[in-house]
Order: C-alpha cells, then sequence, then structure tokens
C-alpha cells in the first residue's frame, strides 16, 4: 500500500503490524512455498494475505519496534485439485504452518476468469454451439464464468474444480459486453484442466428464434441522443485539506483510524478511534465486509444457478479498479495504492485503489434566534472509499465520518444487469420486462458487515432498543406514552436478530463498565437501515448455502478465526459453514468482545431505468454514538465562512 498523491501527508511513513502485505512479501510467500513445499507451476495461488496481530499483541505496540510479518497463503495443485492452507513467516523465510483441506475448493481467481473466457472463445464445440445462432464473430463473445452451488452440479462432475459460463456478445466492437444474451447456452468447465467438459444448449428452451432488437448501449457515440447540457462544478480547498494519513494512520476531526487492505474484503478500517478531549476513545477493533450474496430469483434454465458470493468466490481486493480524479472522486484527492497478487503469486498493484476526501455535506446544526439571528455550522464529512467491478456489476463502497461521532456506510451497485431473451406473447414472471422481449430478472444483494465493535475497550454487550406505546391507563389516560425498553443479548441465539417494524428495534453496542459524565453506560447505535428479509425457502440450496441471510444481525465472541459468514470456501459449498456453524455453541455474548454481523443490501426489483446501464442504487447503515458522549461534541465545530455566526 502506498500513498500516490501527496495532500495531507507527513513525510516519513511509519511502519505498523497492520500495514498490508507489500509487492515483496507477496513475492516472498510464493518463492518461501514454492522452495519449502514444492508449489510448483501446476499450483496457483488462491489467496494470500497478512496474518493480523492480534488484539493484545496490537495493543502493546510501540513505534519503532521490530514488527514480525507472517502471511496466510491458500493454494491448490491443478493436478490432483488439492488445496492447501500455509502460514508463511516472512520474518524468518519458513513455512510456519502447512495444512491440507481435503475436499474444500478456494476461491475463484482472476486468472482463471480470463483464461477460461480465451479457451472457451477457441473452442471449436463453442464456435458451432454459436454458428448455429448465427453468430461467428468471436472477437465480440464474452463468457463469463460463474461459481456452482455443490447441489447444482452435475453428478458426474463432482469434485472437480468446474464453473459454468454465461455467453454474451456485442453489437458492435465497441458495444456494451452484456448487451445481447446467448439465450440456453451454458459451457460447463474443468479449471483444474481449462477445458471444456460440456456445452448445455438448450435451443429449444423456448427462446425466441430470432433475437429482439434491443438497445443495451450506454458510450455516447452508440446511444440515440445527444448529451444533455451541463455547467462544470469545481471542488477546490484552497488551503488543503484537514486530514493526515502518516503511513496507513488516518486522523481527521477527532477521528483516527488505520487503512488495511486484502484480496477478500478489500479496504479494512482498523483502530477506528474518536479522540475526547485528548483521548483516543476506541469505537471499533475493525470493520470490513465480509460476504456478499446475490441470489437471483429466476428458476428458468438460463439462471437456476445464479447466486454469486462476491467476495467469498471472488473476493473484493481483487476486484478493486483503480480511480480518476473527476470522475469518480472530485475534489482534494489523497488516492492509496493497494496490491494484491495473481493466481502465479506475482504481486499486482492497483493504482488509486482507495480514495481519501472530504465532503461538504450541507448544515451540521442551526437556529435562528428570533433576536440575534442565525448561527449555523456547515457539516464536513472525511469519505474513504473504493470501487471493485465483479463482471457486470459495479459496487462502490463509502465509508463516511462525521463530526459527531456518526460513521454512515454507505454501499452503492451500478454496472450492467444480467438480461434475458423472451418469445413473443409471453409476460416474463421472474423480472421486469426492461426492452423488447428482453427482461432482467429479479434478484438480492446481500452485503455482510463484520463490525468488530470496541466502545470504549473490548467489553462490550449489545442490547436490542425497542419502543413501546404504553396502553390507556390512569398514569397515561392520553395513550401519550412511549416507553424504550432494552434488553440484553446473552448468548448468540439471543444474538440472532431481526428487523422490526412495530418497535422500531435498533441495537446498542454498550460498554457497561464505562460511564459518561451522566452516570449512564457509553455506548454505539447500530441503526439498521438497507435491510430486508431473505424471502427464500429455508430448504432451498441458496439459502442452505446463505443461511446468514435469515436474520439481520448476527453477534458472536470475537475469535480471530472467525471471519467468513458463509464459511471460508463458498464456491461450490453445500451449505454455510460459518456463522450457522460457530453459533450453534451458543457462547455467552455478554460483556466481552462482540462482533456484529449486519446484514444489508439491495433487493433488486429490476427496472427499465436500469436498463442497459443502471444509475447507482444506494443503500446505508450508520453507527451513532449514543451517550458515548455525554453532551453534543460539535460544539467547538468552527463557523466556517465566519458570517455562520453573528
Ligand atoms: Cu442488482
Amino acid at each position: 500500500m502506498s500513498t500516490t498523491e501527496q495532500a495531507g501527508r507527513v513525510a516519513a511513513p511509519t511502519a505498523h503490524p497492520l500495514d498490508p502485505l507489500s509487492a515483496e512479501e507477496f513475492r516472498q510467500v510464493a518463492a518461501i512455498l514454492r522452495r519449502e513445499r514444492g508449489v510448483g507451476a501446476r499450483w496457483r495461488f488462491a489467496s494470500i494475505e497478512l496474518v493480523e496481530p492480534g488484539k493484545d499483541a496490537l495493543r502493546a505496540f510501540q513505534p519503532g519496534q521490530p514488527i514480525r510479518r507472517d502471511a496466510h497463503a491458500v493454494c491448490w495443485n491443478r493436478d490432483d485439485g488439492q488445496a492447501y492452507r500455509a502460514v508463511v513467516s516472512l520474518t524468518d523465510g519458513t513455512v510456519a504452518a502447512w495444512e491440507h483441506l481435503p475436499g474444500q475448493h478456494p476461491n475463484m481467481t482472476v486468472d482463471e476468469w480470463h483464461e477460461c473466457d480465451e479457451m472457451l472463445r477457441g473452442e471449436p464445440r463453442m464456435a458451432e454451439a454459436l454458428a448455429r445462432r448465427g453468430v461467428t464473430d468471436l472477437g465480440r463473445v464474452l463468457v463469463d464464468v460463474w461459481a456452482y452451488g455443490a447441489a447444482l452440479v452435475p453428478e458426474r462432475y463432482r469434485g472437480l474444480r468446474v464453473g459454468w459460463g454465461d455467453v454474451w456478445y456485442r453489437g458492435s466492437e465497441h458495444g456494451n459486453p452484456y448487451a445481447h444474451p446467448v439465450a440456453g447456452l451454458h459451457p460447463i468447465v474443468d479449471l483444474n484442466r481449462m477445458e471444456l467438459l460440456e456445452i448445455e444448449d438448450s435451443a429449444d428452451s423456448g427462446a425466441p428464434a430470432t433475437p429482439p432488437r434491443v438497445m443495451g448501449e450506454y458510450l455516447p457515440e452508440l446511444i440515440p441522443m445527444p448529451p444533455r447540457d451541463i455547467k462544470p462544478l469545481s471542488v477546490s480547498q484552497p488551503e488543503g485539506v484537514s486530514f493526515t494519513l502518516d503511513g496507513t494512520l488516518l486522523s481527521w476531526q477527532n477521528w483516527q483510524l488505520r487503512l488495511g487492505f486484502n484480496y477478500r474484503e478489500g479496504l479494512v478500517l482498523h483502530t477506528v478511534g474518536f479522540s475526547d478531549s485528548g483521548r483516543v476513545r476506541p469505537v471499533a477493533h475493525r470493520l470490513s465486509f465480509a460476504e456478499m450474496v446475490v441470489p437471483y430469483r429466476d428458476p428458468t434454465t438460463d439462471h437456476y444457478r445464479r447466486t454469486a458470493f462476491d467476495i467469498g468466490e471472488w473476493g473484493l481486493g481483487f476486484m478493486t479498479t483503480s480511480l480518476e480524479l473527476g470522475c469518480d472522486c472530485l475534489g482534494e484527492i489523497t488516492y492509496v495504492d493497494a496490491v494484491v497478487h495473481d493466481s502465479r503469486g506475482e504481486p499486482r498493484t492497483i493504482k488509486n485503489a482507495i480514495c481519501i476526501h472530504e465532503e461538504d455535506n450541507a448544515v451540521l446544526w442551526k437556529h435562528v434566534d428570533h433576536v440575534y439571528g442565525a448561527e449555523v455550522r456547515r457539516a464536513r464529512r472525511l469519505v474513504v472509499s473504493f470501487h471493485v467491478t465483479v463482471a457486470n456489476y459495479e459496487y462502490l463502497v463509502y465509508w463516511r465520518f462525521y463530526q459527531d461521532g456518526n460513521i454512515e456506510c454507505e454501499v452503492r451497485a451500478t454496472g450492467i444487469m444480467v438480461t434475458t431473451h423472451f418469445p413473443d406473447g409471453h409476460q416474463p414472471p421472474y423480472g421486469t420486462l426492461v426492452d423488447e422481449r428482453t427482461y432482467a430478472p429479479f434478484h438480492q444483494h446481500f452485503i455482510v458487515a463484520r463490525l468488530d465493535l470496541d466502545v470504549d475497550g473490548p467489553a462490550n454487550t449489545v442490547y436490542a432498543t425497542e419502543s413501546e406505546a404504553l396502553p390507556v391507563s390512569e398514569e397515561n389516560p392520553y395513550g401519550l406514552a412511549l416507553v424504550v425498553r432494552n434488553t440484553p443479548l446473552h448468548t448468540e441465539s439471543e444474538g440472532m436478530q431481526d428487523y422490526d417494524w412495530p418497535t422500531q428495534r435498533a441495537w446498542k453496542v454498550v460498554n457497561d463498565g464505562v460511564r459518561n459524565g451522566l452516570g449512564t453506560s457509553v455506548g454505539y447505535k447500530l441503526v439498521p437501515t438497507g435491510c430486508f428479509p431473505p424471502l427464500l425457502d429455508r430448504s432451498s440450496v441458496a439459502f442452505r448455502r446463505a443461511q446468514v441471510i435469515g436474520h439481520t444481525l448476527w453477534v458472536t465472541p470475537y475469535r480471530e478465526d472467525e471471519r467468513w459468514p458463509c464459511g471460508e470456501f463458498p464456491n461450490l459449498s453445500d451449505h454455510d459453514s460459518g456463522l450457522p456453524t460457530w453459533t450453534e455453541q451458543n457462547r455467552s455474548i455478554e460483556n466481552t468482545d462482540v462482533v456484529l454481523w449486519y446484514v444489508f443490501g439491495i433487493h433488486h426489483v429490476t427496472r427499465p431505468e436500469d436498463w442497459p446501464i443502471m444509475p447507482v442504487d444506494a443503500v446505508s447503515f450508520w453507527l451513532k454514538p449514543f451517550g458515548f458522549f455525554d453532551r453534543n461534541p460539535t460544539l467547538d465545530v468552527p463557523p466556517t465562512p465566519a458570517q455562520c455566526h453573528d
């Protein structure tokens, strides 16, 4: 990770144990495994990431101390399909642990996605199947390989590293690659031998013989209308920005946090704290996205296998794309590069992977005194963001820090929807008509945020907080009385919580050992927005693999190795071996180091307006101080400009 722009940063970055692996460290991990474990040319690296130091070690760390560096790696041998998990000591140059993972299929890799597309476009059987549909220009074809759920893999291919492909073609050289689906054509591929096993060709599936005429383009030169008029808008901070970045340590308006990055979660926020009267009070130990599950809700031939695990199968880090000034981020931007690796273990630098900037956010607070006039403060927020492209879809992730102690996490989805054609005279039951004889299947994007909060320290309890209207009684003759009930969640089974509209249920993470000046326990409230029910049969294959989506919130006691809510290897999985398995122990979650797993996202009932490219659909949730401070922490925000104060 390295900073590419100089705005607001300190000259010599200080090394820290949470710094992501460098390009050189990726190379070393691969070299050590080649040397010590015979990881050869027929192997692939699925993942390499830093072993993050434990909480005690982190607390004890002093700048300048020697730093131990270790990495986790998962790799597999393509010849026999066997996968291994390694702990590699970079400090000692040795393999500290090497574990066989029988029956496990590591995540998909970007290399496989490209190699599979390449291989299939040169496959004579594919060329024949396409020619039968009138597609002869293979240069315009894209085969998008997807991962499978185990239950849907044909019996004869069980145990293989199989993928299945969608076939698309561009209407012209620079046309949208996802504009034209090739209906009923799905290659099944052995990704280890990188060869075609068979083609599922249901040309008789009811899809129309003549493809519809669709307008699936978005490039200015390909759309049938002139661009509308718009004037320039500039953001200028003539005196520079108000944040500093020292290595990976980011400081702004009392906030302090550390940036991390890995192949799977992408951006990770570590040790988030708020400086209160000069003392940095912990709020969160680690914030990230641990899984994203995207079941398509269309049981027809072209879609019944479509349940993507964009984090567990593909990885937000691997899919992160470079950001461009003025396009992706506007204003005074500090970019941070990220380093990931390819399946050979070679480092790959993503330039401008993370964008850090400040934004004006309208009014923070205001009052007009009828005698003395108005007093106003402008709100400013710090935004740390990154963008990922997972084949046809884009996810834009924004962590926003506010002056009042609020943290907002917003995800925007954009990109190109999966579409499918249907014959004349039919109406699609499982999607919305978006173009001539073309519909976009309904689907859902469930995102699981892993929120390792440490509110003023690790000993926290989660309370469900619910509003209740009291019945009319002698004490409440007008029926106005409203009380708020705070119920501590004692065990993991109590920690499985669902959104509840009638009680406006939310959750407070409280440190009962720390009191504010008012004498109440300090806390942070998780405000559940952007959540929705799974609407999935509990016996379905999709639900079995992603049981985490069955609740809005799960709470577990912190365990270093519990990171992936649908299991470490959702690729070709049969069931969810993460949260449902851990929580079977029904451990205590009271007055301990808790981790919250918040499930939110987008219930995507597709619209004609989402086609051919989707204007962003944004969803967010909030972490808000609740008694963390004993008064409004923004009284000291200065009036800028000066006329905001009379
Ligand atoms: Cu969607």
